[in-house]
């Protein structure tokens, strides 16, 4: 006999969203529950309806099968779904796990209701046990609970069966930017309950202390026993108690699962609220009693008291506008694909607070559920956001009405769960899926359930920032240029809080302008932040041998962002995909395994709590830029940071500053009379060990500059001879290579995808050759002209040599041809002999940093290994810059090398590689770092923009045609 739960193909029917699946709710189950993770028997048919074969393999849960060996494989894909059948259908090759174990029911278990929690299965999950059908669930990333008390026999064992189909009517709907895998992702649990138990528990916590629980009872056995009652404490402290309780449905003789309400109300005096700087939690215990007034069931929560309000275009929580410093985390694991723990979450949010983010948001479902009680914990406004994205078809879906269920199960599933959390603020109904009644429906139920958050929604958000008629309370765009967002602040007809849900993408050497976004937020009244497209580069640790998915005994293989030999980060089309999206799943502000990415250091700065607002006569102003508490967490030491070399500490006193307020403190050094340029850094650090950081950890360094660079005295001429060879080359003991023109970098992915790097190869900037013209001697001085001959155009170069003392002096220009308006970099490029790995400058650092993305790096006198200069970005492309050098040197072990001085400021990279190393690979592991060292000075340097998805670079930080000129010295060490 066909299996009634295949008969029903429930796969391709999307009105169908479960069936037998209990009512979620917010009641954690997660302690005393009986752990079924570990390995299951496993088997992967090739069609939900294939018969089972004989042999069974196995497979860990929770885990994705994609990365166990199973021969199915992730997929990476945007936008485009992986099949070509049309919402609701899917493809017939559809693989479809059965995980099968016993379990042991405990025999303390007899009398009580029992229950199945599978945390989350993707995208149909059906459920058997000992061969009878239980039920049915959709939804990948939320759990699904299954009554199972008259299905399995206390002290007995039983047959669980978790059939999980891949493709379905719900795939379109989860058509995320993500890997496609399939799997049961999260924990499955058993656990047992009083027949009259806790069928869920509300909780409002208002920032003045009010607090209301609302808790409903059920009895699995019929009508509610008499006389049963709730009680609560808060920290131990008993909460007045409510005997009275309506009785709902009571009168309905067909309802045989009686519910119960009852309400505690009460005002905690003085109370300490949450908010995500100072993140108070109560713990709320709530019990409920049987008659005799034994314990039937209790529900734990830490509870925040906090208030989210929108008033006027401002987004306010406990009353203040909190700028938004968020970013967009997905569940990730570079071994297991998607299954992380409390640990990998932890990991996750301590990262990001050390770096000064605020706020997540759950692209693009519900995350794991411990993230919510670390976000509470460690301090992060988090927008929930369902799963619904339905990308590929998102015209046809937001209205089709055999969706209509879908959606508003997935969003009101994501409220039941996670409304107690204080970090959710703002509820999101998903992303990506046009706008249209399904939407609608959703947010009516929303509202409803839930008044006490914000709903937004970018799709709805499109149709007009300020229409009060469409699904969003927030205009939340993405990618949306700065102008637009300043536009629209400045227009008078700004009606919504302004945070956008993504921008910055961070796909490989990217975030530039991020600091200018945040200059305007914060000058801006109706900007208040956004969220970072994202959190992680979503490489898989792969083998290089066979391609395939190292999986859970990869720990080990990777550190600082790199991979072992023999390994590398999978992207899309590593695992032999036809149709994927490449690298546009690398687009985090961490690598896979959360080494964090330069741009984090300037984030870092952006969000600094306390800055130098200015320095004056009487001293400098410090100004604490925290929405909510003092700066007694933090201490400070001063620093100056002096040309020659030098630089000076000296204790900081931080004065004791409420949250928006300034107050001068007296200048701790008195300034050498050298005249040289002087930097003063503040160098924040924590001053206690708190959740997120040991004490001394760094916060922020914010810098000014007290005196700026003199005029450069012309070098002493003459003391020596500059060799140059019949092609106008430089000779010289340090170098392998002489200095030529190079206006070429390895292309970004921004460069890629934004089209740059298409105009620069048709320019022919990719493969210039150069023709040396003339060589002339004028006394000791040389002059070298050479021409760069692209596609369409010639670049006149011009060197003149002149000897100083101890070495020599290079002047350059390059006149480029009108058309090439736009280039990547106009500077010099040689190379160094073996043996110099050591960089030490003075100028921005130690971080890398771009011309528009500097904001991190303060000037000062930096010293790394080369080999440390570089940063891995998973195609590899141009890295390892440093902005604003003044001058370095590079040297051997025995301190012989070689020293630079540029003539001003300059962007300048030290790596291994050629532009055209990197230019020629797609992967790291196929990178031969050179021995020497390949110097780039840059007269100027390109932008890094967001264009592989979002605006390009402001006009200012691009390099324009005309002539250049740049000049430097070189000396040995
Ligand atoms: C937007 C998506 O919401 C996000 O999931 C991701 O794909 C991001 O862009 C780019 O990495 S959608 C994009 C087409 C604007």
């Amino acid at each position: 006999m066909t299996d009634p739960l295949i008969a029903l193909r429930p796969w391709q029917a999307p009105e169908l969203t479960s069936w037998r699946r209990l009512p979620m709710n917010a009641v954690d189950r997660r302690s005393g529950a009986l752990d079924l993770d570990g390995d299951w028997r496993f088997q992967l048919l090739p069609t939900p309806d294939a018969p089972l074969a004989e042999a069974w393999s196995s497979s860990h849960v929770p885990g994705v099968w994609t990365v166990q060996g199973t021969g199915d494989l992730p997929q990476y894909l945007n936008i485009r779904m992986p099949f070509p059948d049309v919402p609701p259908h899917s493809p017939a090759a559809n693989p479809t796990g059965v995980y099968e174990r016993e379990i042991e029911v405990p025999a303390e278990w007899a009398g009580r209701r029992i229950v199945l929690q599978v945390g989350a299965a993707e995208s149909v999950l059906l459920v058997h046990v000992d061969g009878r059908p239980v039920g049915l669930s959709k939804d990948s990333h939320l759990a699904a609970e299954f009554d199972l008390t008259d299905l399995v026999r206390p002290g007995g064992r039983s047959v669980l069966r978790l059939t999980v189909v891949k493709w379905s009517d719900a795939s379109h709907i989860e058509d995320q930017d993500h890997w496609w895998h399939g799997g049961i992702t999260r924990s499955v649990l058993l656990y047992a309950t009083d027949p009259l138990h806790l069928a869920d528990v509300g909780v409002r916590a208002r920032f003045d202390g009010r607090l209301r629980v609302d808790c409903q009872v059920r009895d699995t056995g019929g009508a509610l026993p008499e006389g049963w009652y709730v009680s609560g404490d808060l920290d131990g402290r008993p909460l007045a108690q409510d005997r009275e309780f309506d009785r709902l449905n009571a009168e309905d003789e067909r309802v045989s699962d009686f519910l119960g309400e009852v309400r505690i109300e009460t005002v905690v005096p003085d109370v300490r609220t949450w908010n995500a700087e100072t993140p108070e939690l109560y713990t709320l215990t709530v019990r409920l009693h049987r008659a005799d007034g034994t314990v039937a069931d209790t529900f734990r929560h830490r509870v925040g008291f906090r208030d989210v309000e929108i008033v006027g275009r401002d987004l306010l929580v406990n009353g203040e506008r909190v700028y938004i410093r968020g970013v967009n985390r997905h569940d990730f694991h570079p071994l297991t694909g998607r299954t992380v723990t409390s640990e990998d979450m932890r990991a996750d949010l301590l990262l990001l607070k050390r770096f000064g983010f605020n706020a997540i948001r759950t692209a693009h479902y519900p995350n794991d559920p411990g993230l919510y009680d670390l976000a509470d914990e460690l301090g992060f406004y988090v927008v929930d956001e369902a799963d619904i994205e339905s990308h590929d078809h998102a015209h046809e879906i937001a209205d089709d009405p055999r969706y209509l269920g879908a959606f508003v199960d997935r969003v009101s599933r994501m409220v039941l769960r996670d409304k107690n959390h204080p970090s959710v603020i703002i509820w999101s109904l998903g992303n990506e899926s046009d706008y249209g009644a399904n939407h609608d429906a959703a947010a009516g139920w929303v509202r409803r359930h839930d008044p006490t958050r914000p709903v937004q929604y970018e799709g709805a958000a499109k149709r007009g920032w300020a229409d009060p008629d469409v699904a969003s309370d927030i205009a939340c765009p993405m990618y949306a240029p700065l102008e637009d967002c300043l536009a629209h602040a400045l227009s008078g007809k700004q009606t919504k809080p302004l945070i956008q849900c993504e921008y910055s993408h961070a796909m490989g050497n990217s975030n530039g302008t991020l600091a200018d976004h945040w200059a305007a937020i914060e000058s801006t009244p109706g900007l208040q932040g956004g969220f970072i497209w994202e959190f992680w580069d979503h490489g898989i640790l792969q083998h290089v041998s066979d391609g395939t998915p190292v999986g859970r005994a990869g720990a080990g293989r990777y550190a600082n962002g790199v991979t072992a030999p023999g390994y590398r980060w999978a992207y899309g089309g590593d695992f032999g995909e036809e149709h994927h999206d490449g690298v546009f799943i690398a687009d985090g502000v961490v690598f896979p395994d959360r080494t964090p990415k330069p741009v984090m250091f300037e984030h870092r700065e952006i969000a600094a709590p306390v800055r130098i607002e200015y320095v004056c006569h009487e001293g400098i102003e410090l100004g604490n830029h925290q929405h909510f508490r003092g700066l007694d967490w933090l201490s400070a030491t001063w620093e100056l940071s002096l040309a020659e070399g030098l630089t000076l500490t000296a204790p900081a006193e931080l004065p004791t500053l409420g949250p928006g307020s300034t107050a001068t403190v007296p200048m701790p050094f008195e300034l050498p009379d050298d005249g040289g340029e002087a930097w003063l850094t503040l160098r924040v650090t924590t001053a206690e060990d708190l959740p997120w950081a040991v004490r001394g950890s760094e916060v922020c360094a914010p810098q000014v500059r007290l005196r700026a660079a003199p005029t450069p005295t012309a070098p002493v001429v003459g003391g020596g001879a500059v060799r140059v060879d019949d092609d106008g080359l430089l000779v010289h003991p340090l170098l392998a290579a002489a200095p030529v023109l190079s206006l070429w970098r390895a292309p970004t992915d921004n460069d890629e995808l934004g089209g740059m790097a298409g105009r620069w190869r048709a320019w022919g900037l990719d493969a210039l050759v150069r023709t040396p013209v003339s060589v002339g001697r004028d006394g000791e001085r040389v002059t070298v002209v050479a021409e760069y001959v692209g596609a369409t155009g010639v670049v006149r170069h011009r060197q003149v040599f002149t000897p100083v003392a101890g070495g020599l002096r290079v002047d350059e220009s390059a006149e480029l041809p009108e058309e090439w308006d736009d280039v990547a970099r106009v500077g010099s490029v040689f190379e160094t002999v073996a043996g110099l790995d050591l960089l030490e400058w003075f100028g921005q650092g130690p971080w890398e940093s771009y011309p528009d993305r500097a904001g991190g790096a303060p000037v000062g006198h930096h010293a790394l290994p080369v080999d440390a200069l570089f940063t891995p970005y998973l195609r590899p492309q141009e890295s390892g810059g440093r902005h604003g050098v003044r001058r370095f040197t590079l040297s051997a072990a025995d301190a012989t090398g070689l020293a630079v001085e540029l003539d001003a400021p300059r962007q300048v990279s030290v790596t291994r590689f050629r532009a055209e190393d990197l230019t020629a690979v797609t992967h790291h592991d196929e990178l031969v770092p050179r021995a020497g060292c390949v110097v780039q000075l840059d007269a100027a340097h390109r932008g890094l923009g967001t264009a592989s998805c979002g605006p390009d670079t402001f006009a200012s930080y691009r390099v324009p045609t005309g002539v250049h000129h740049w000049s430097w010295t070189l000396r040995a060490l």
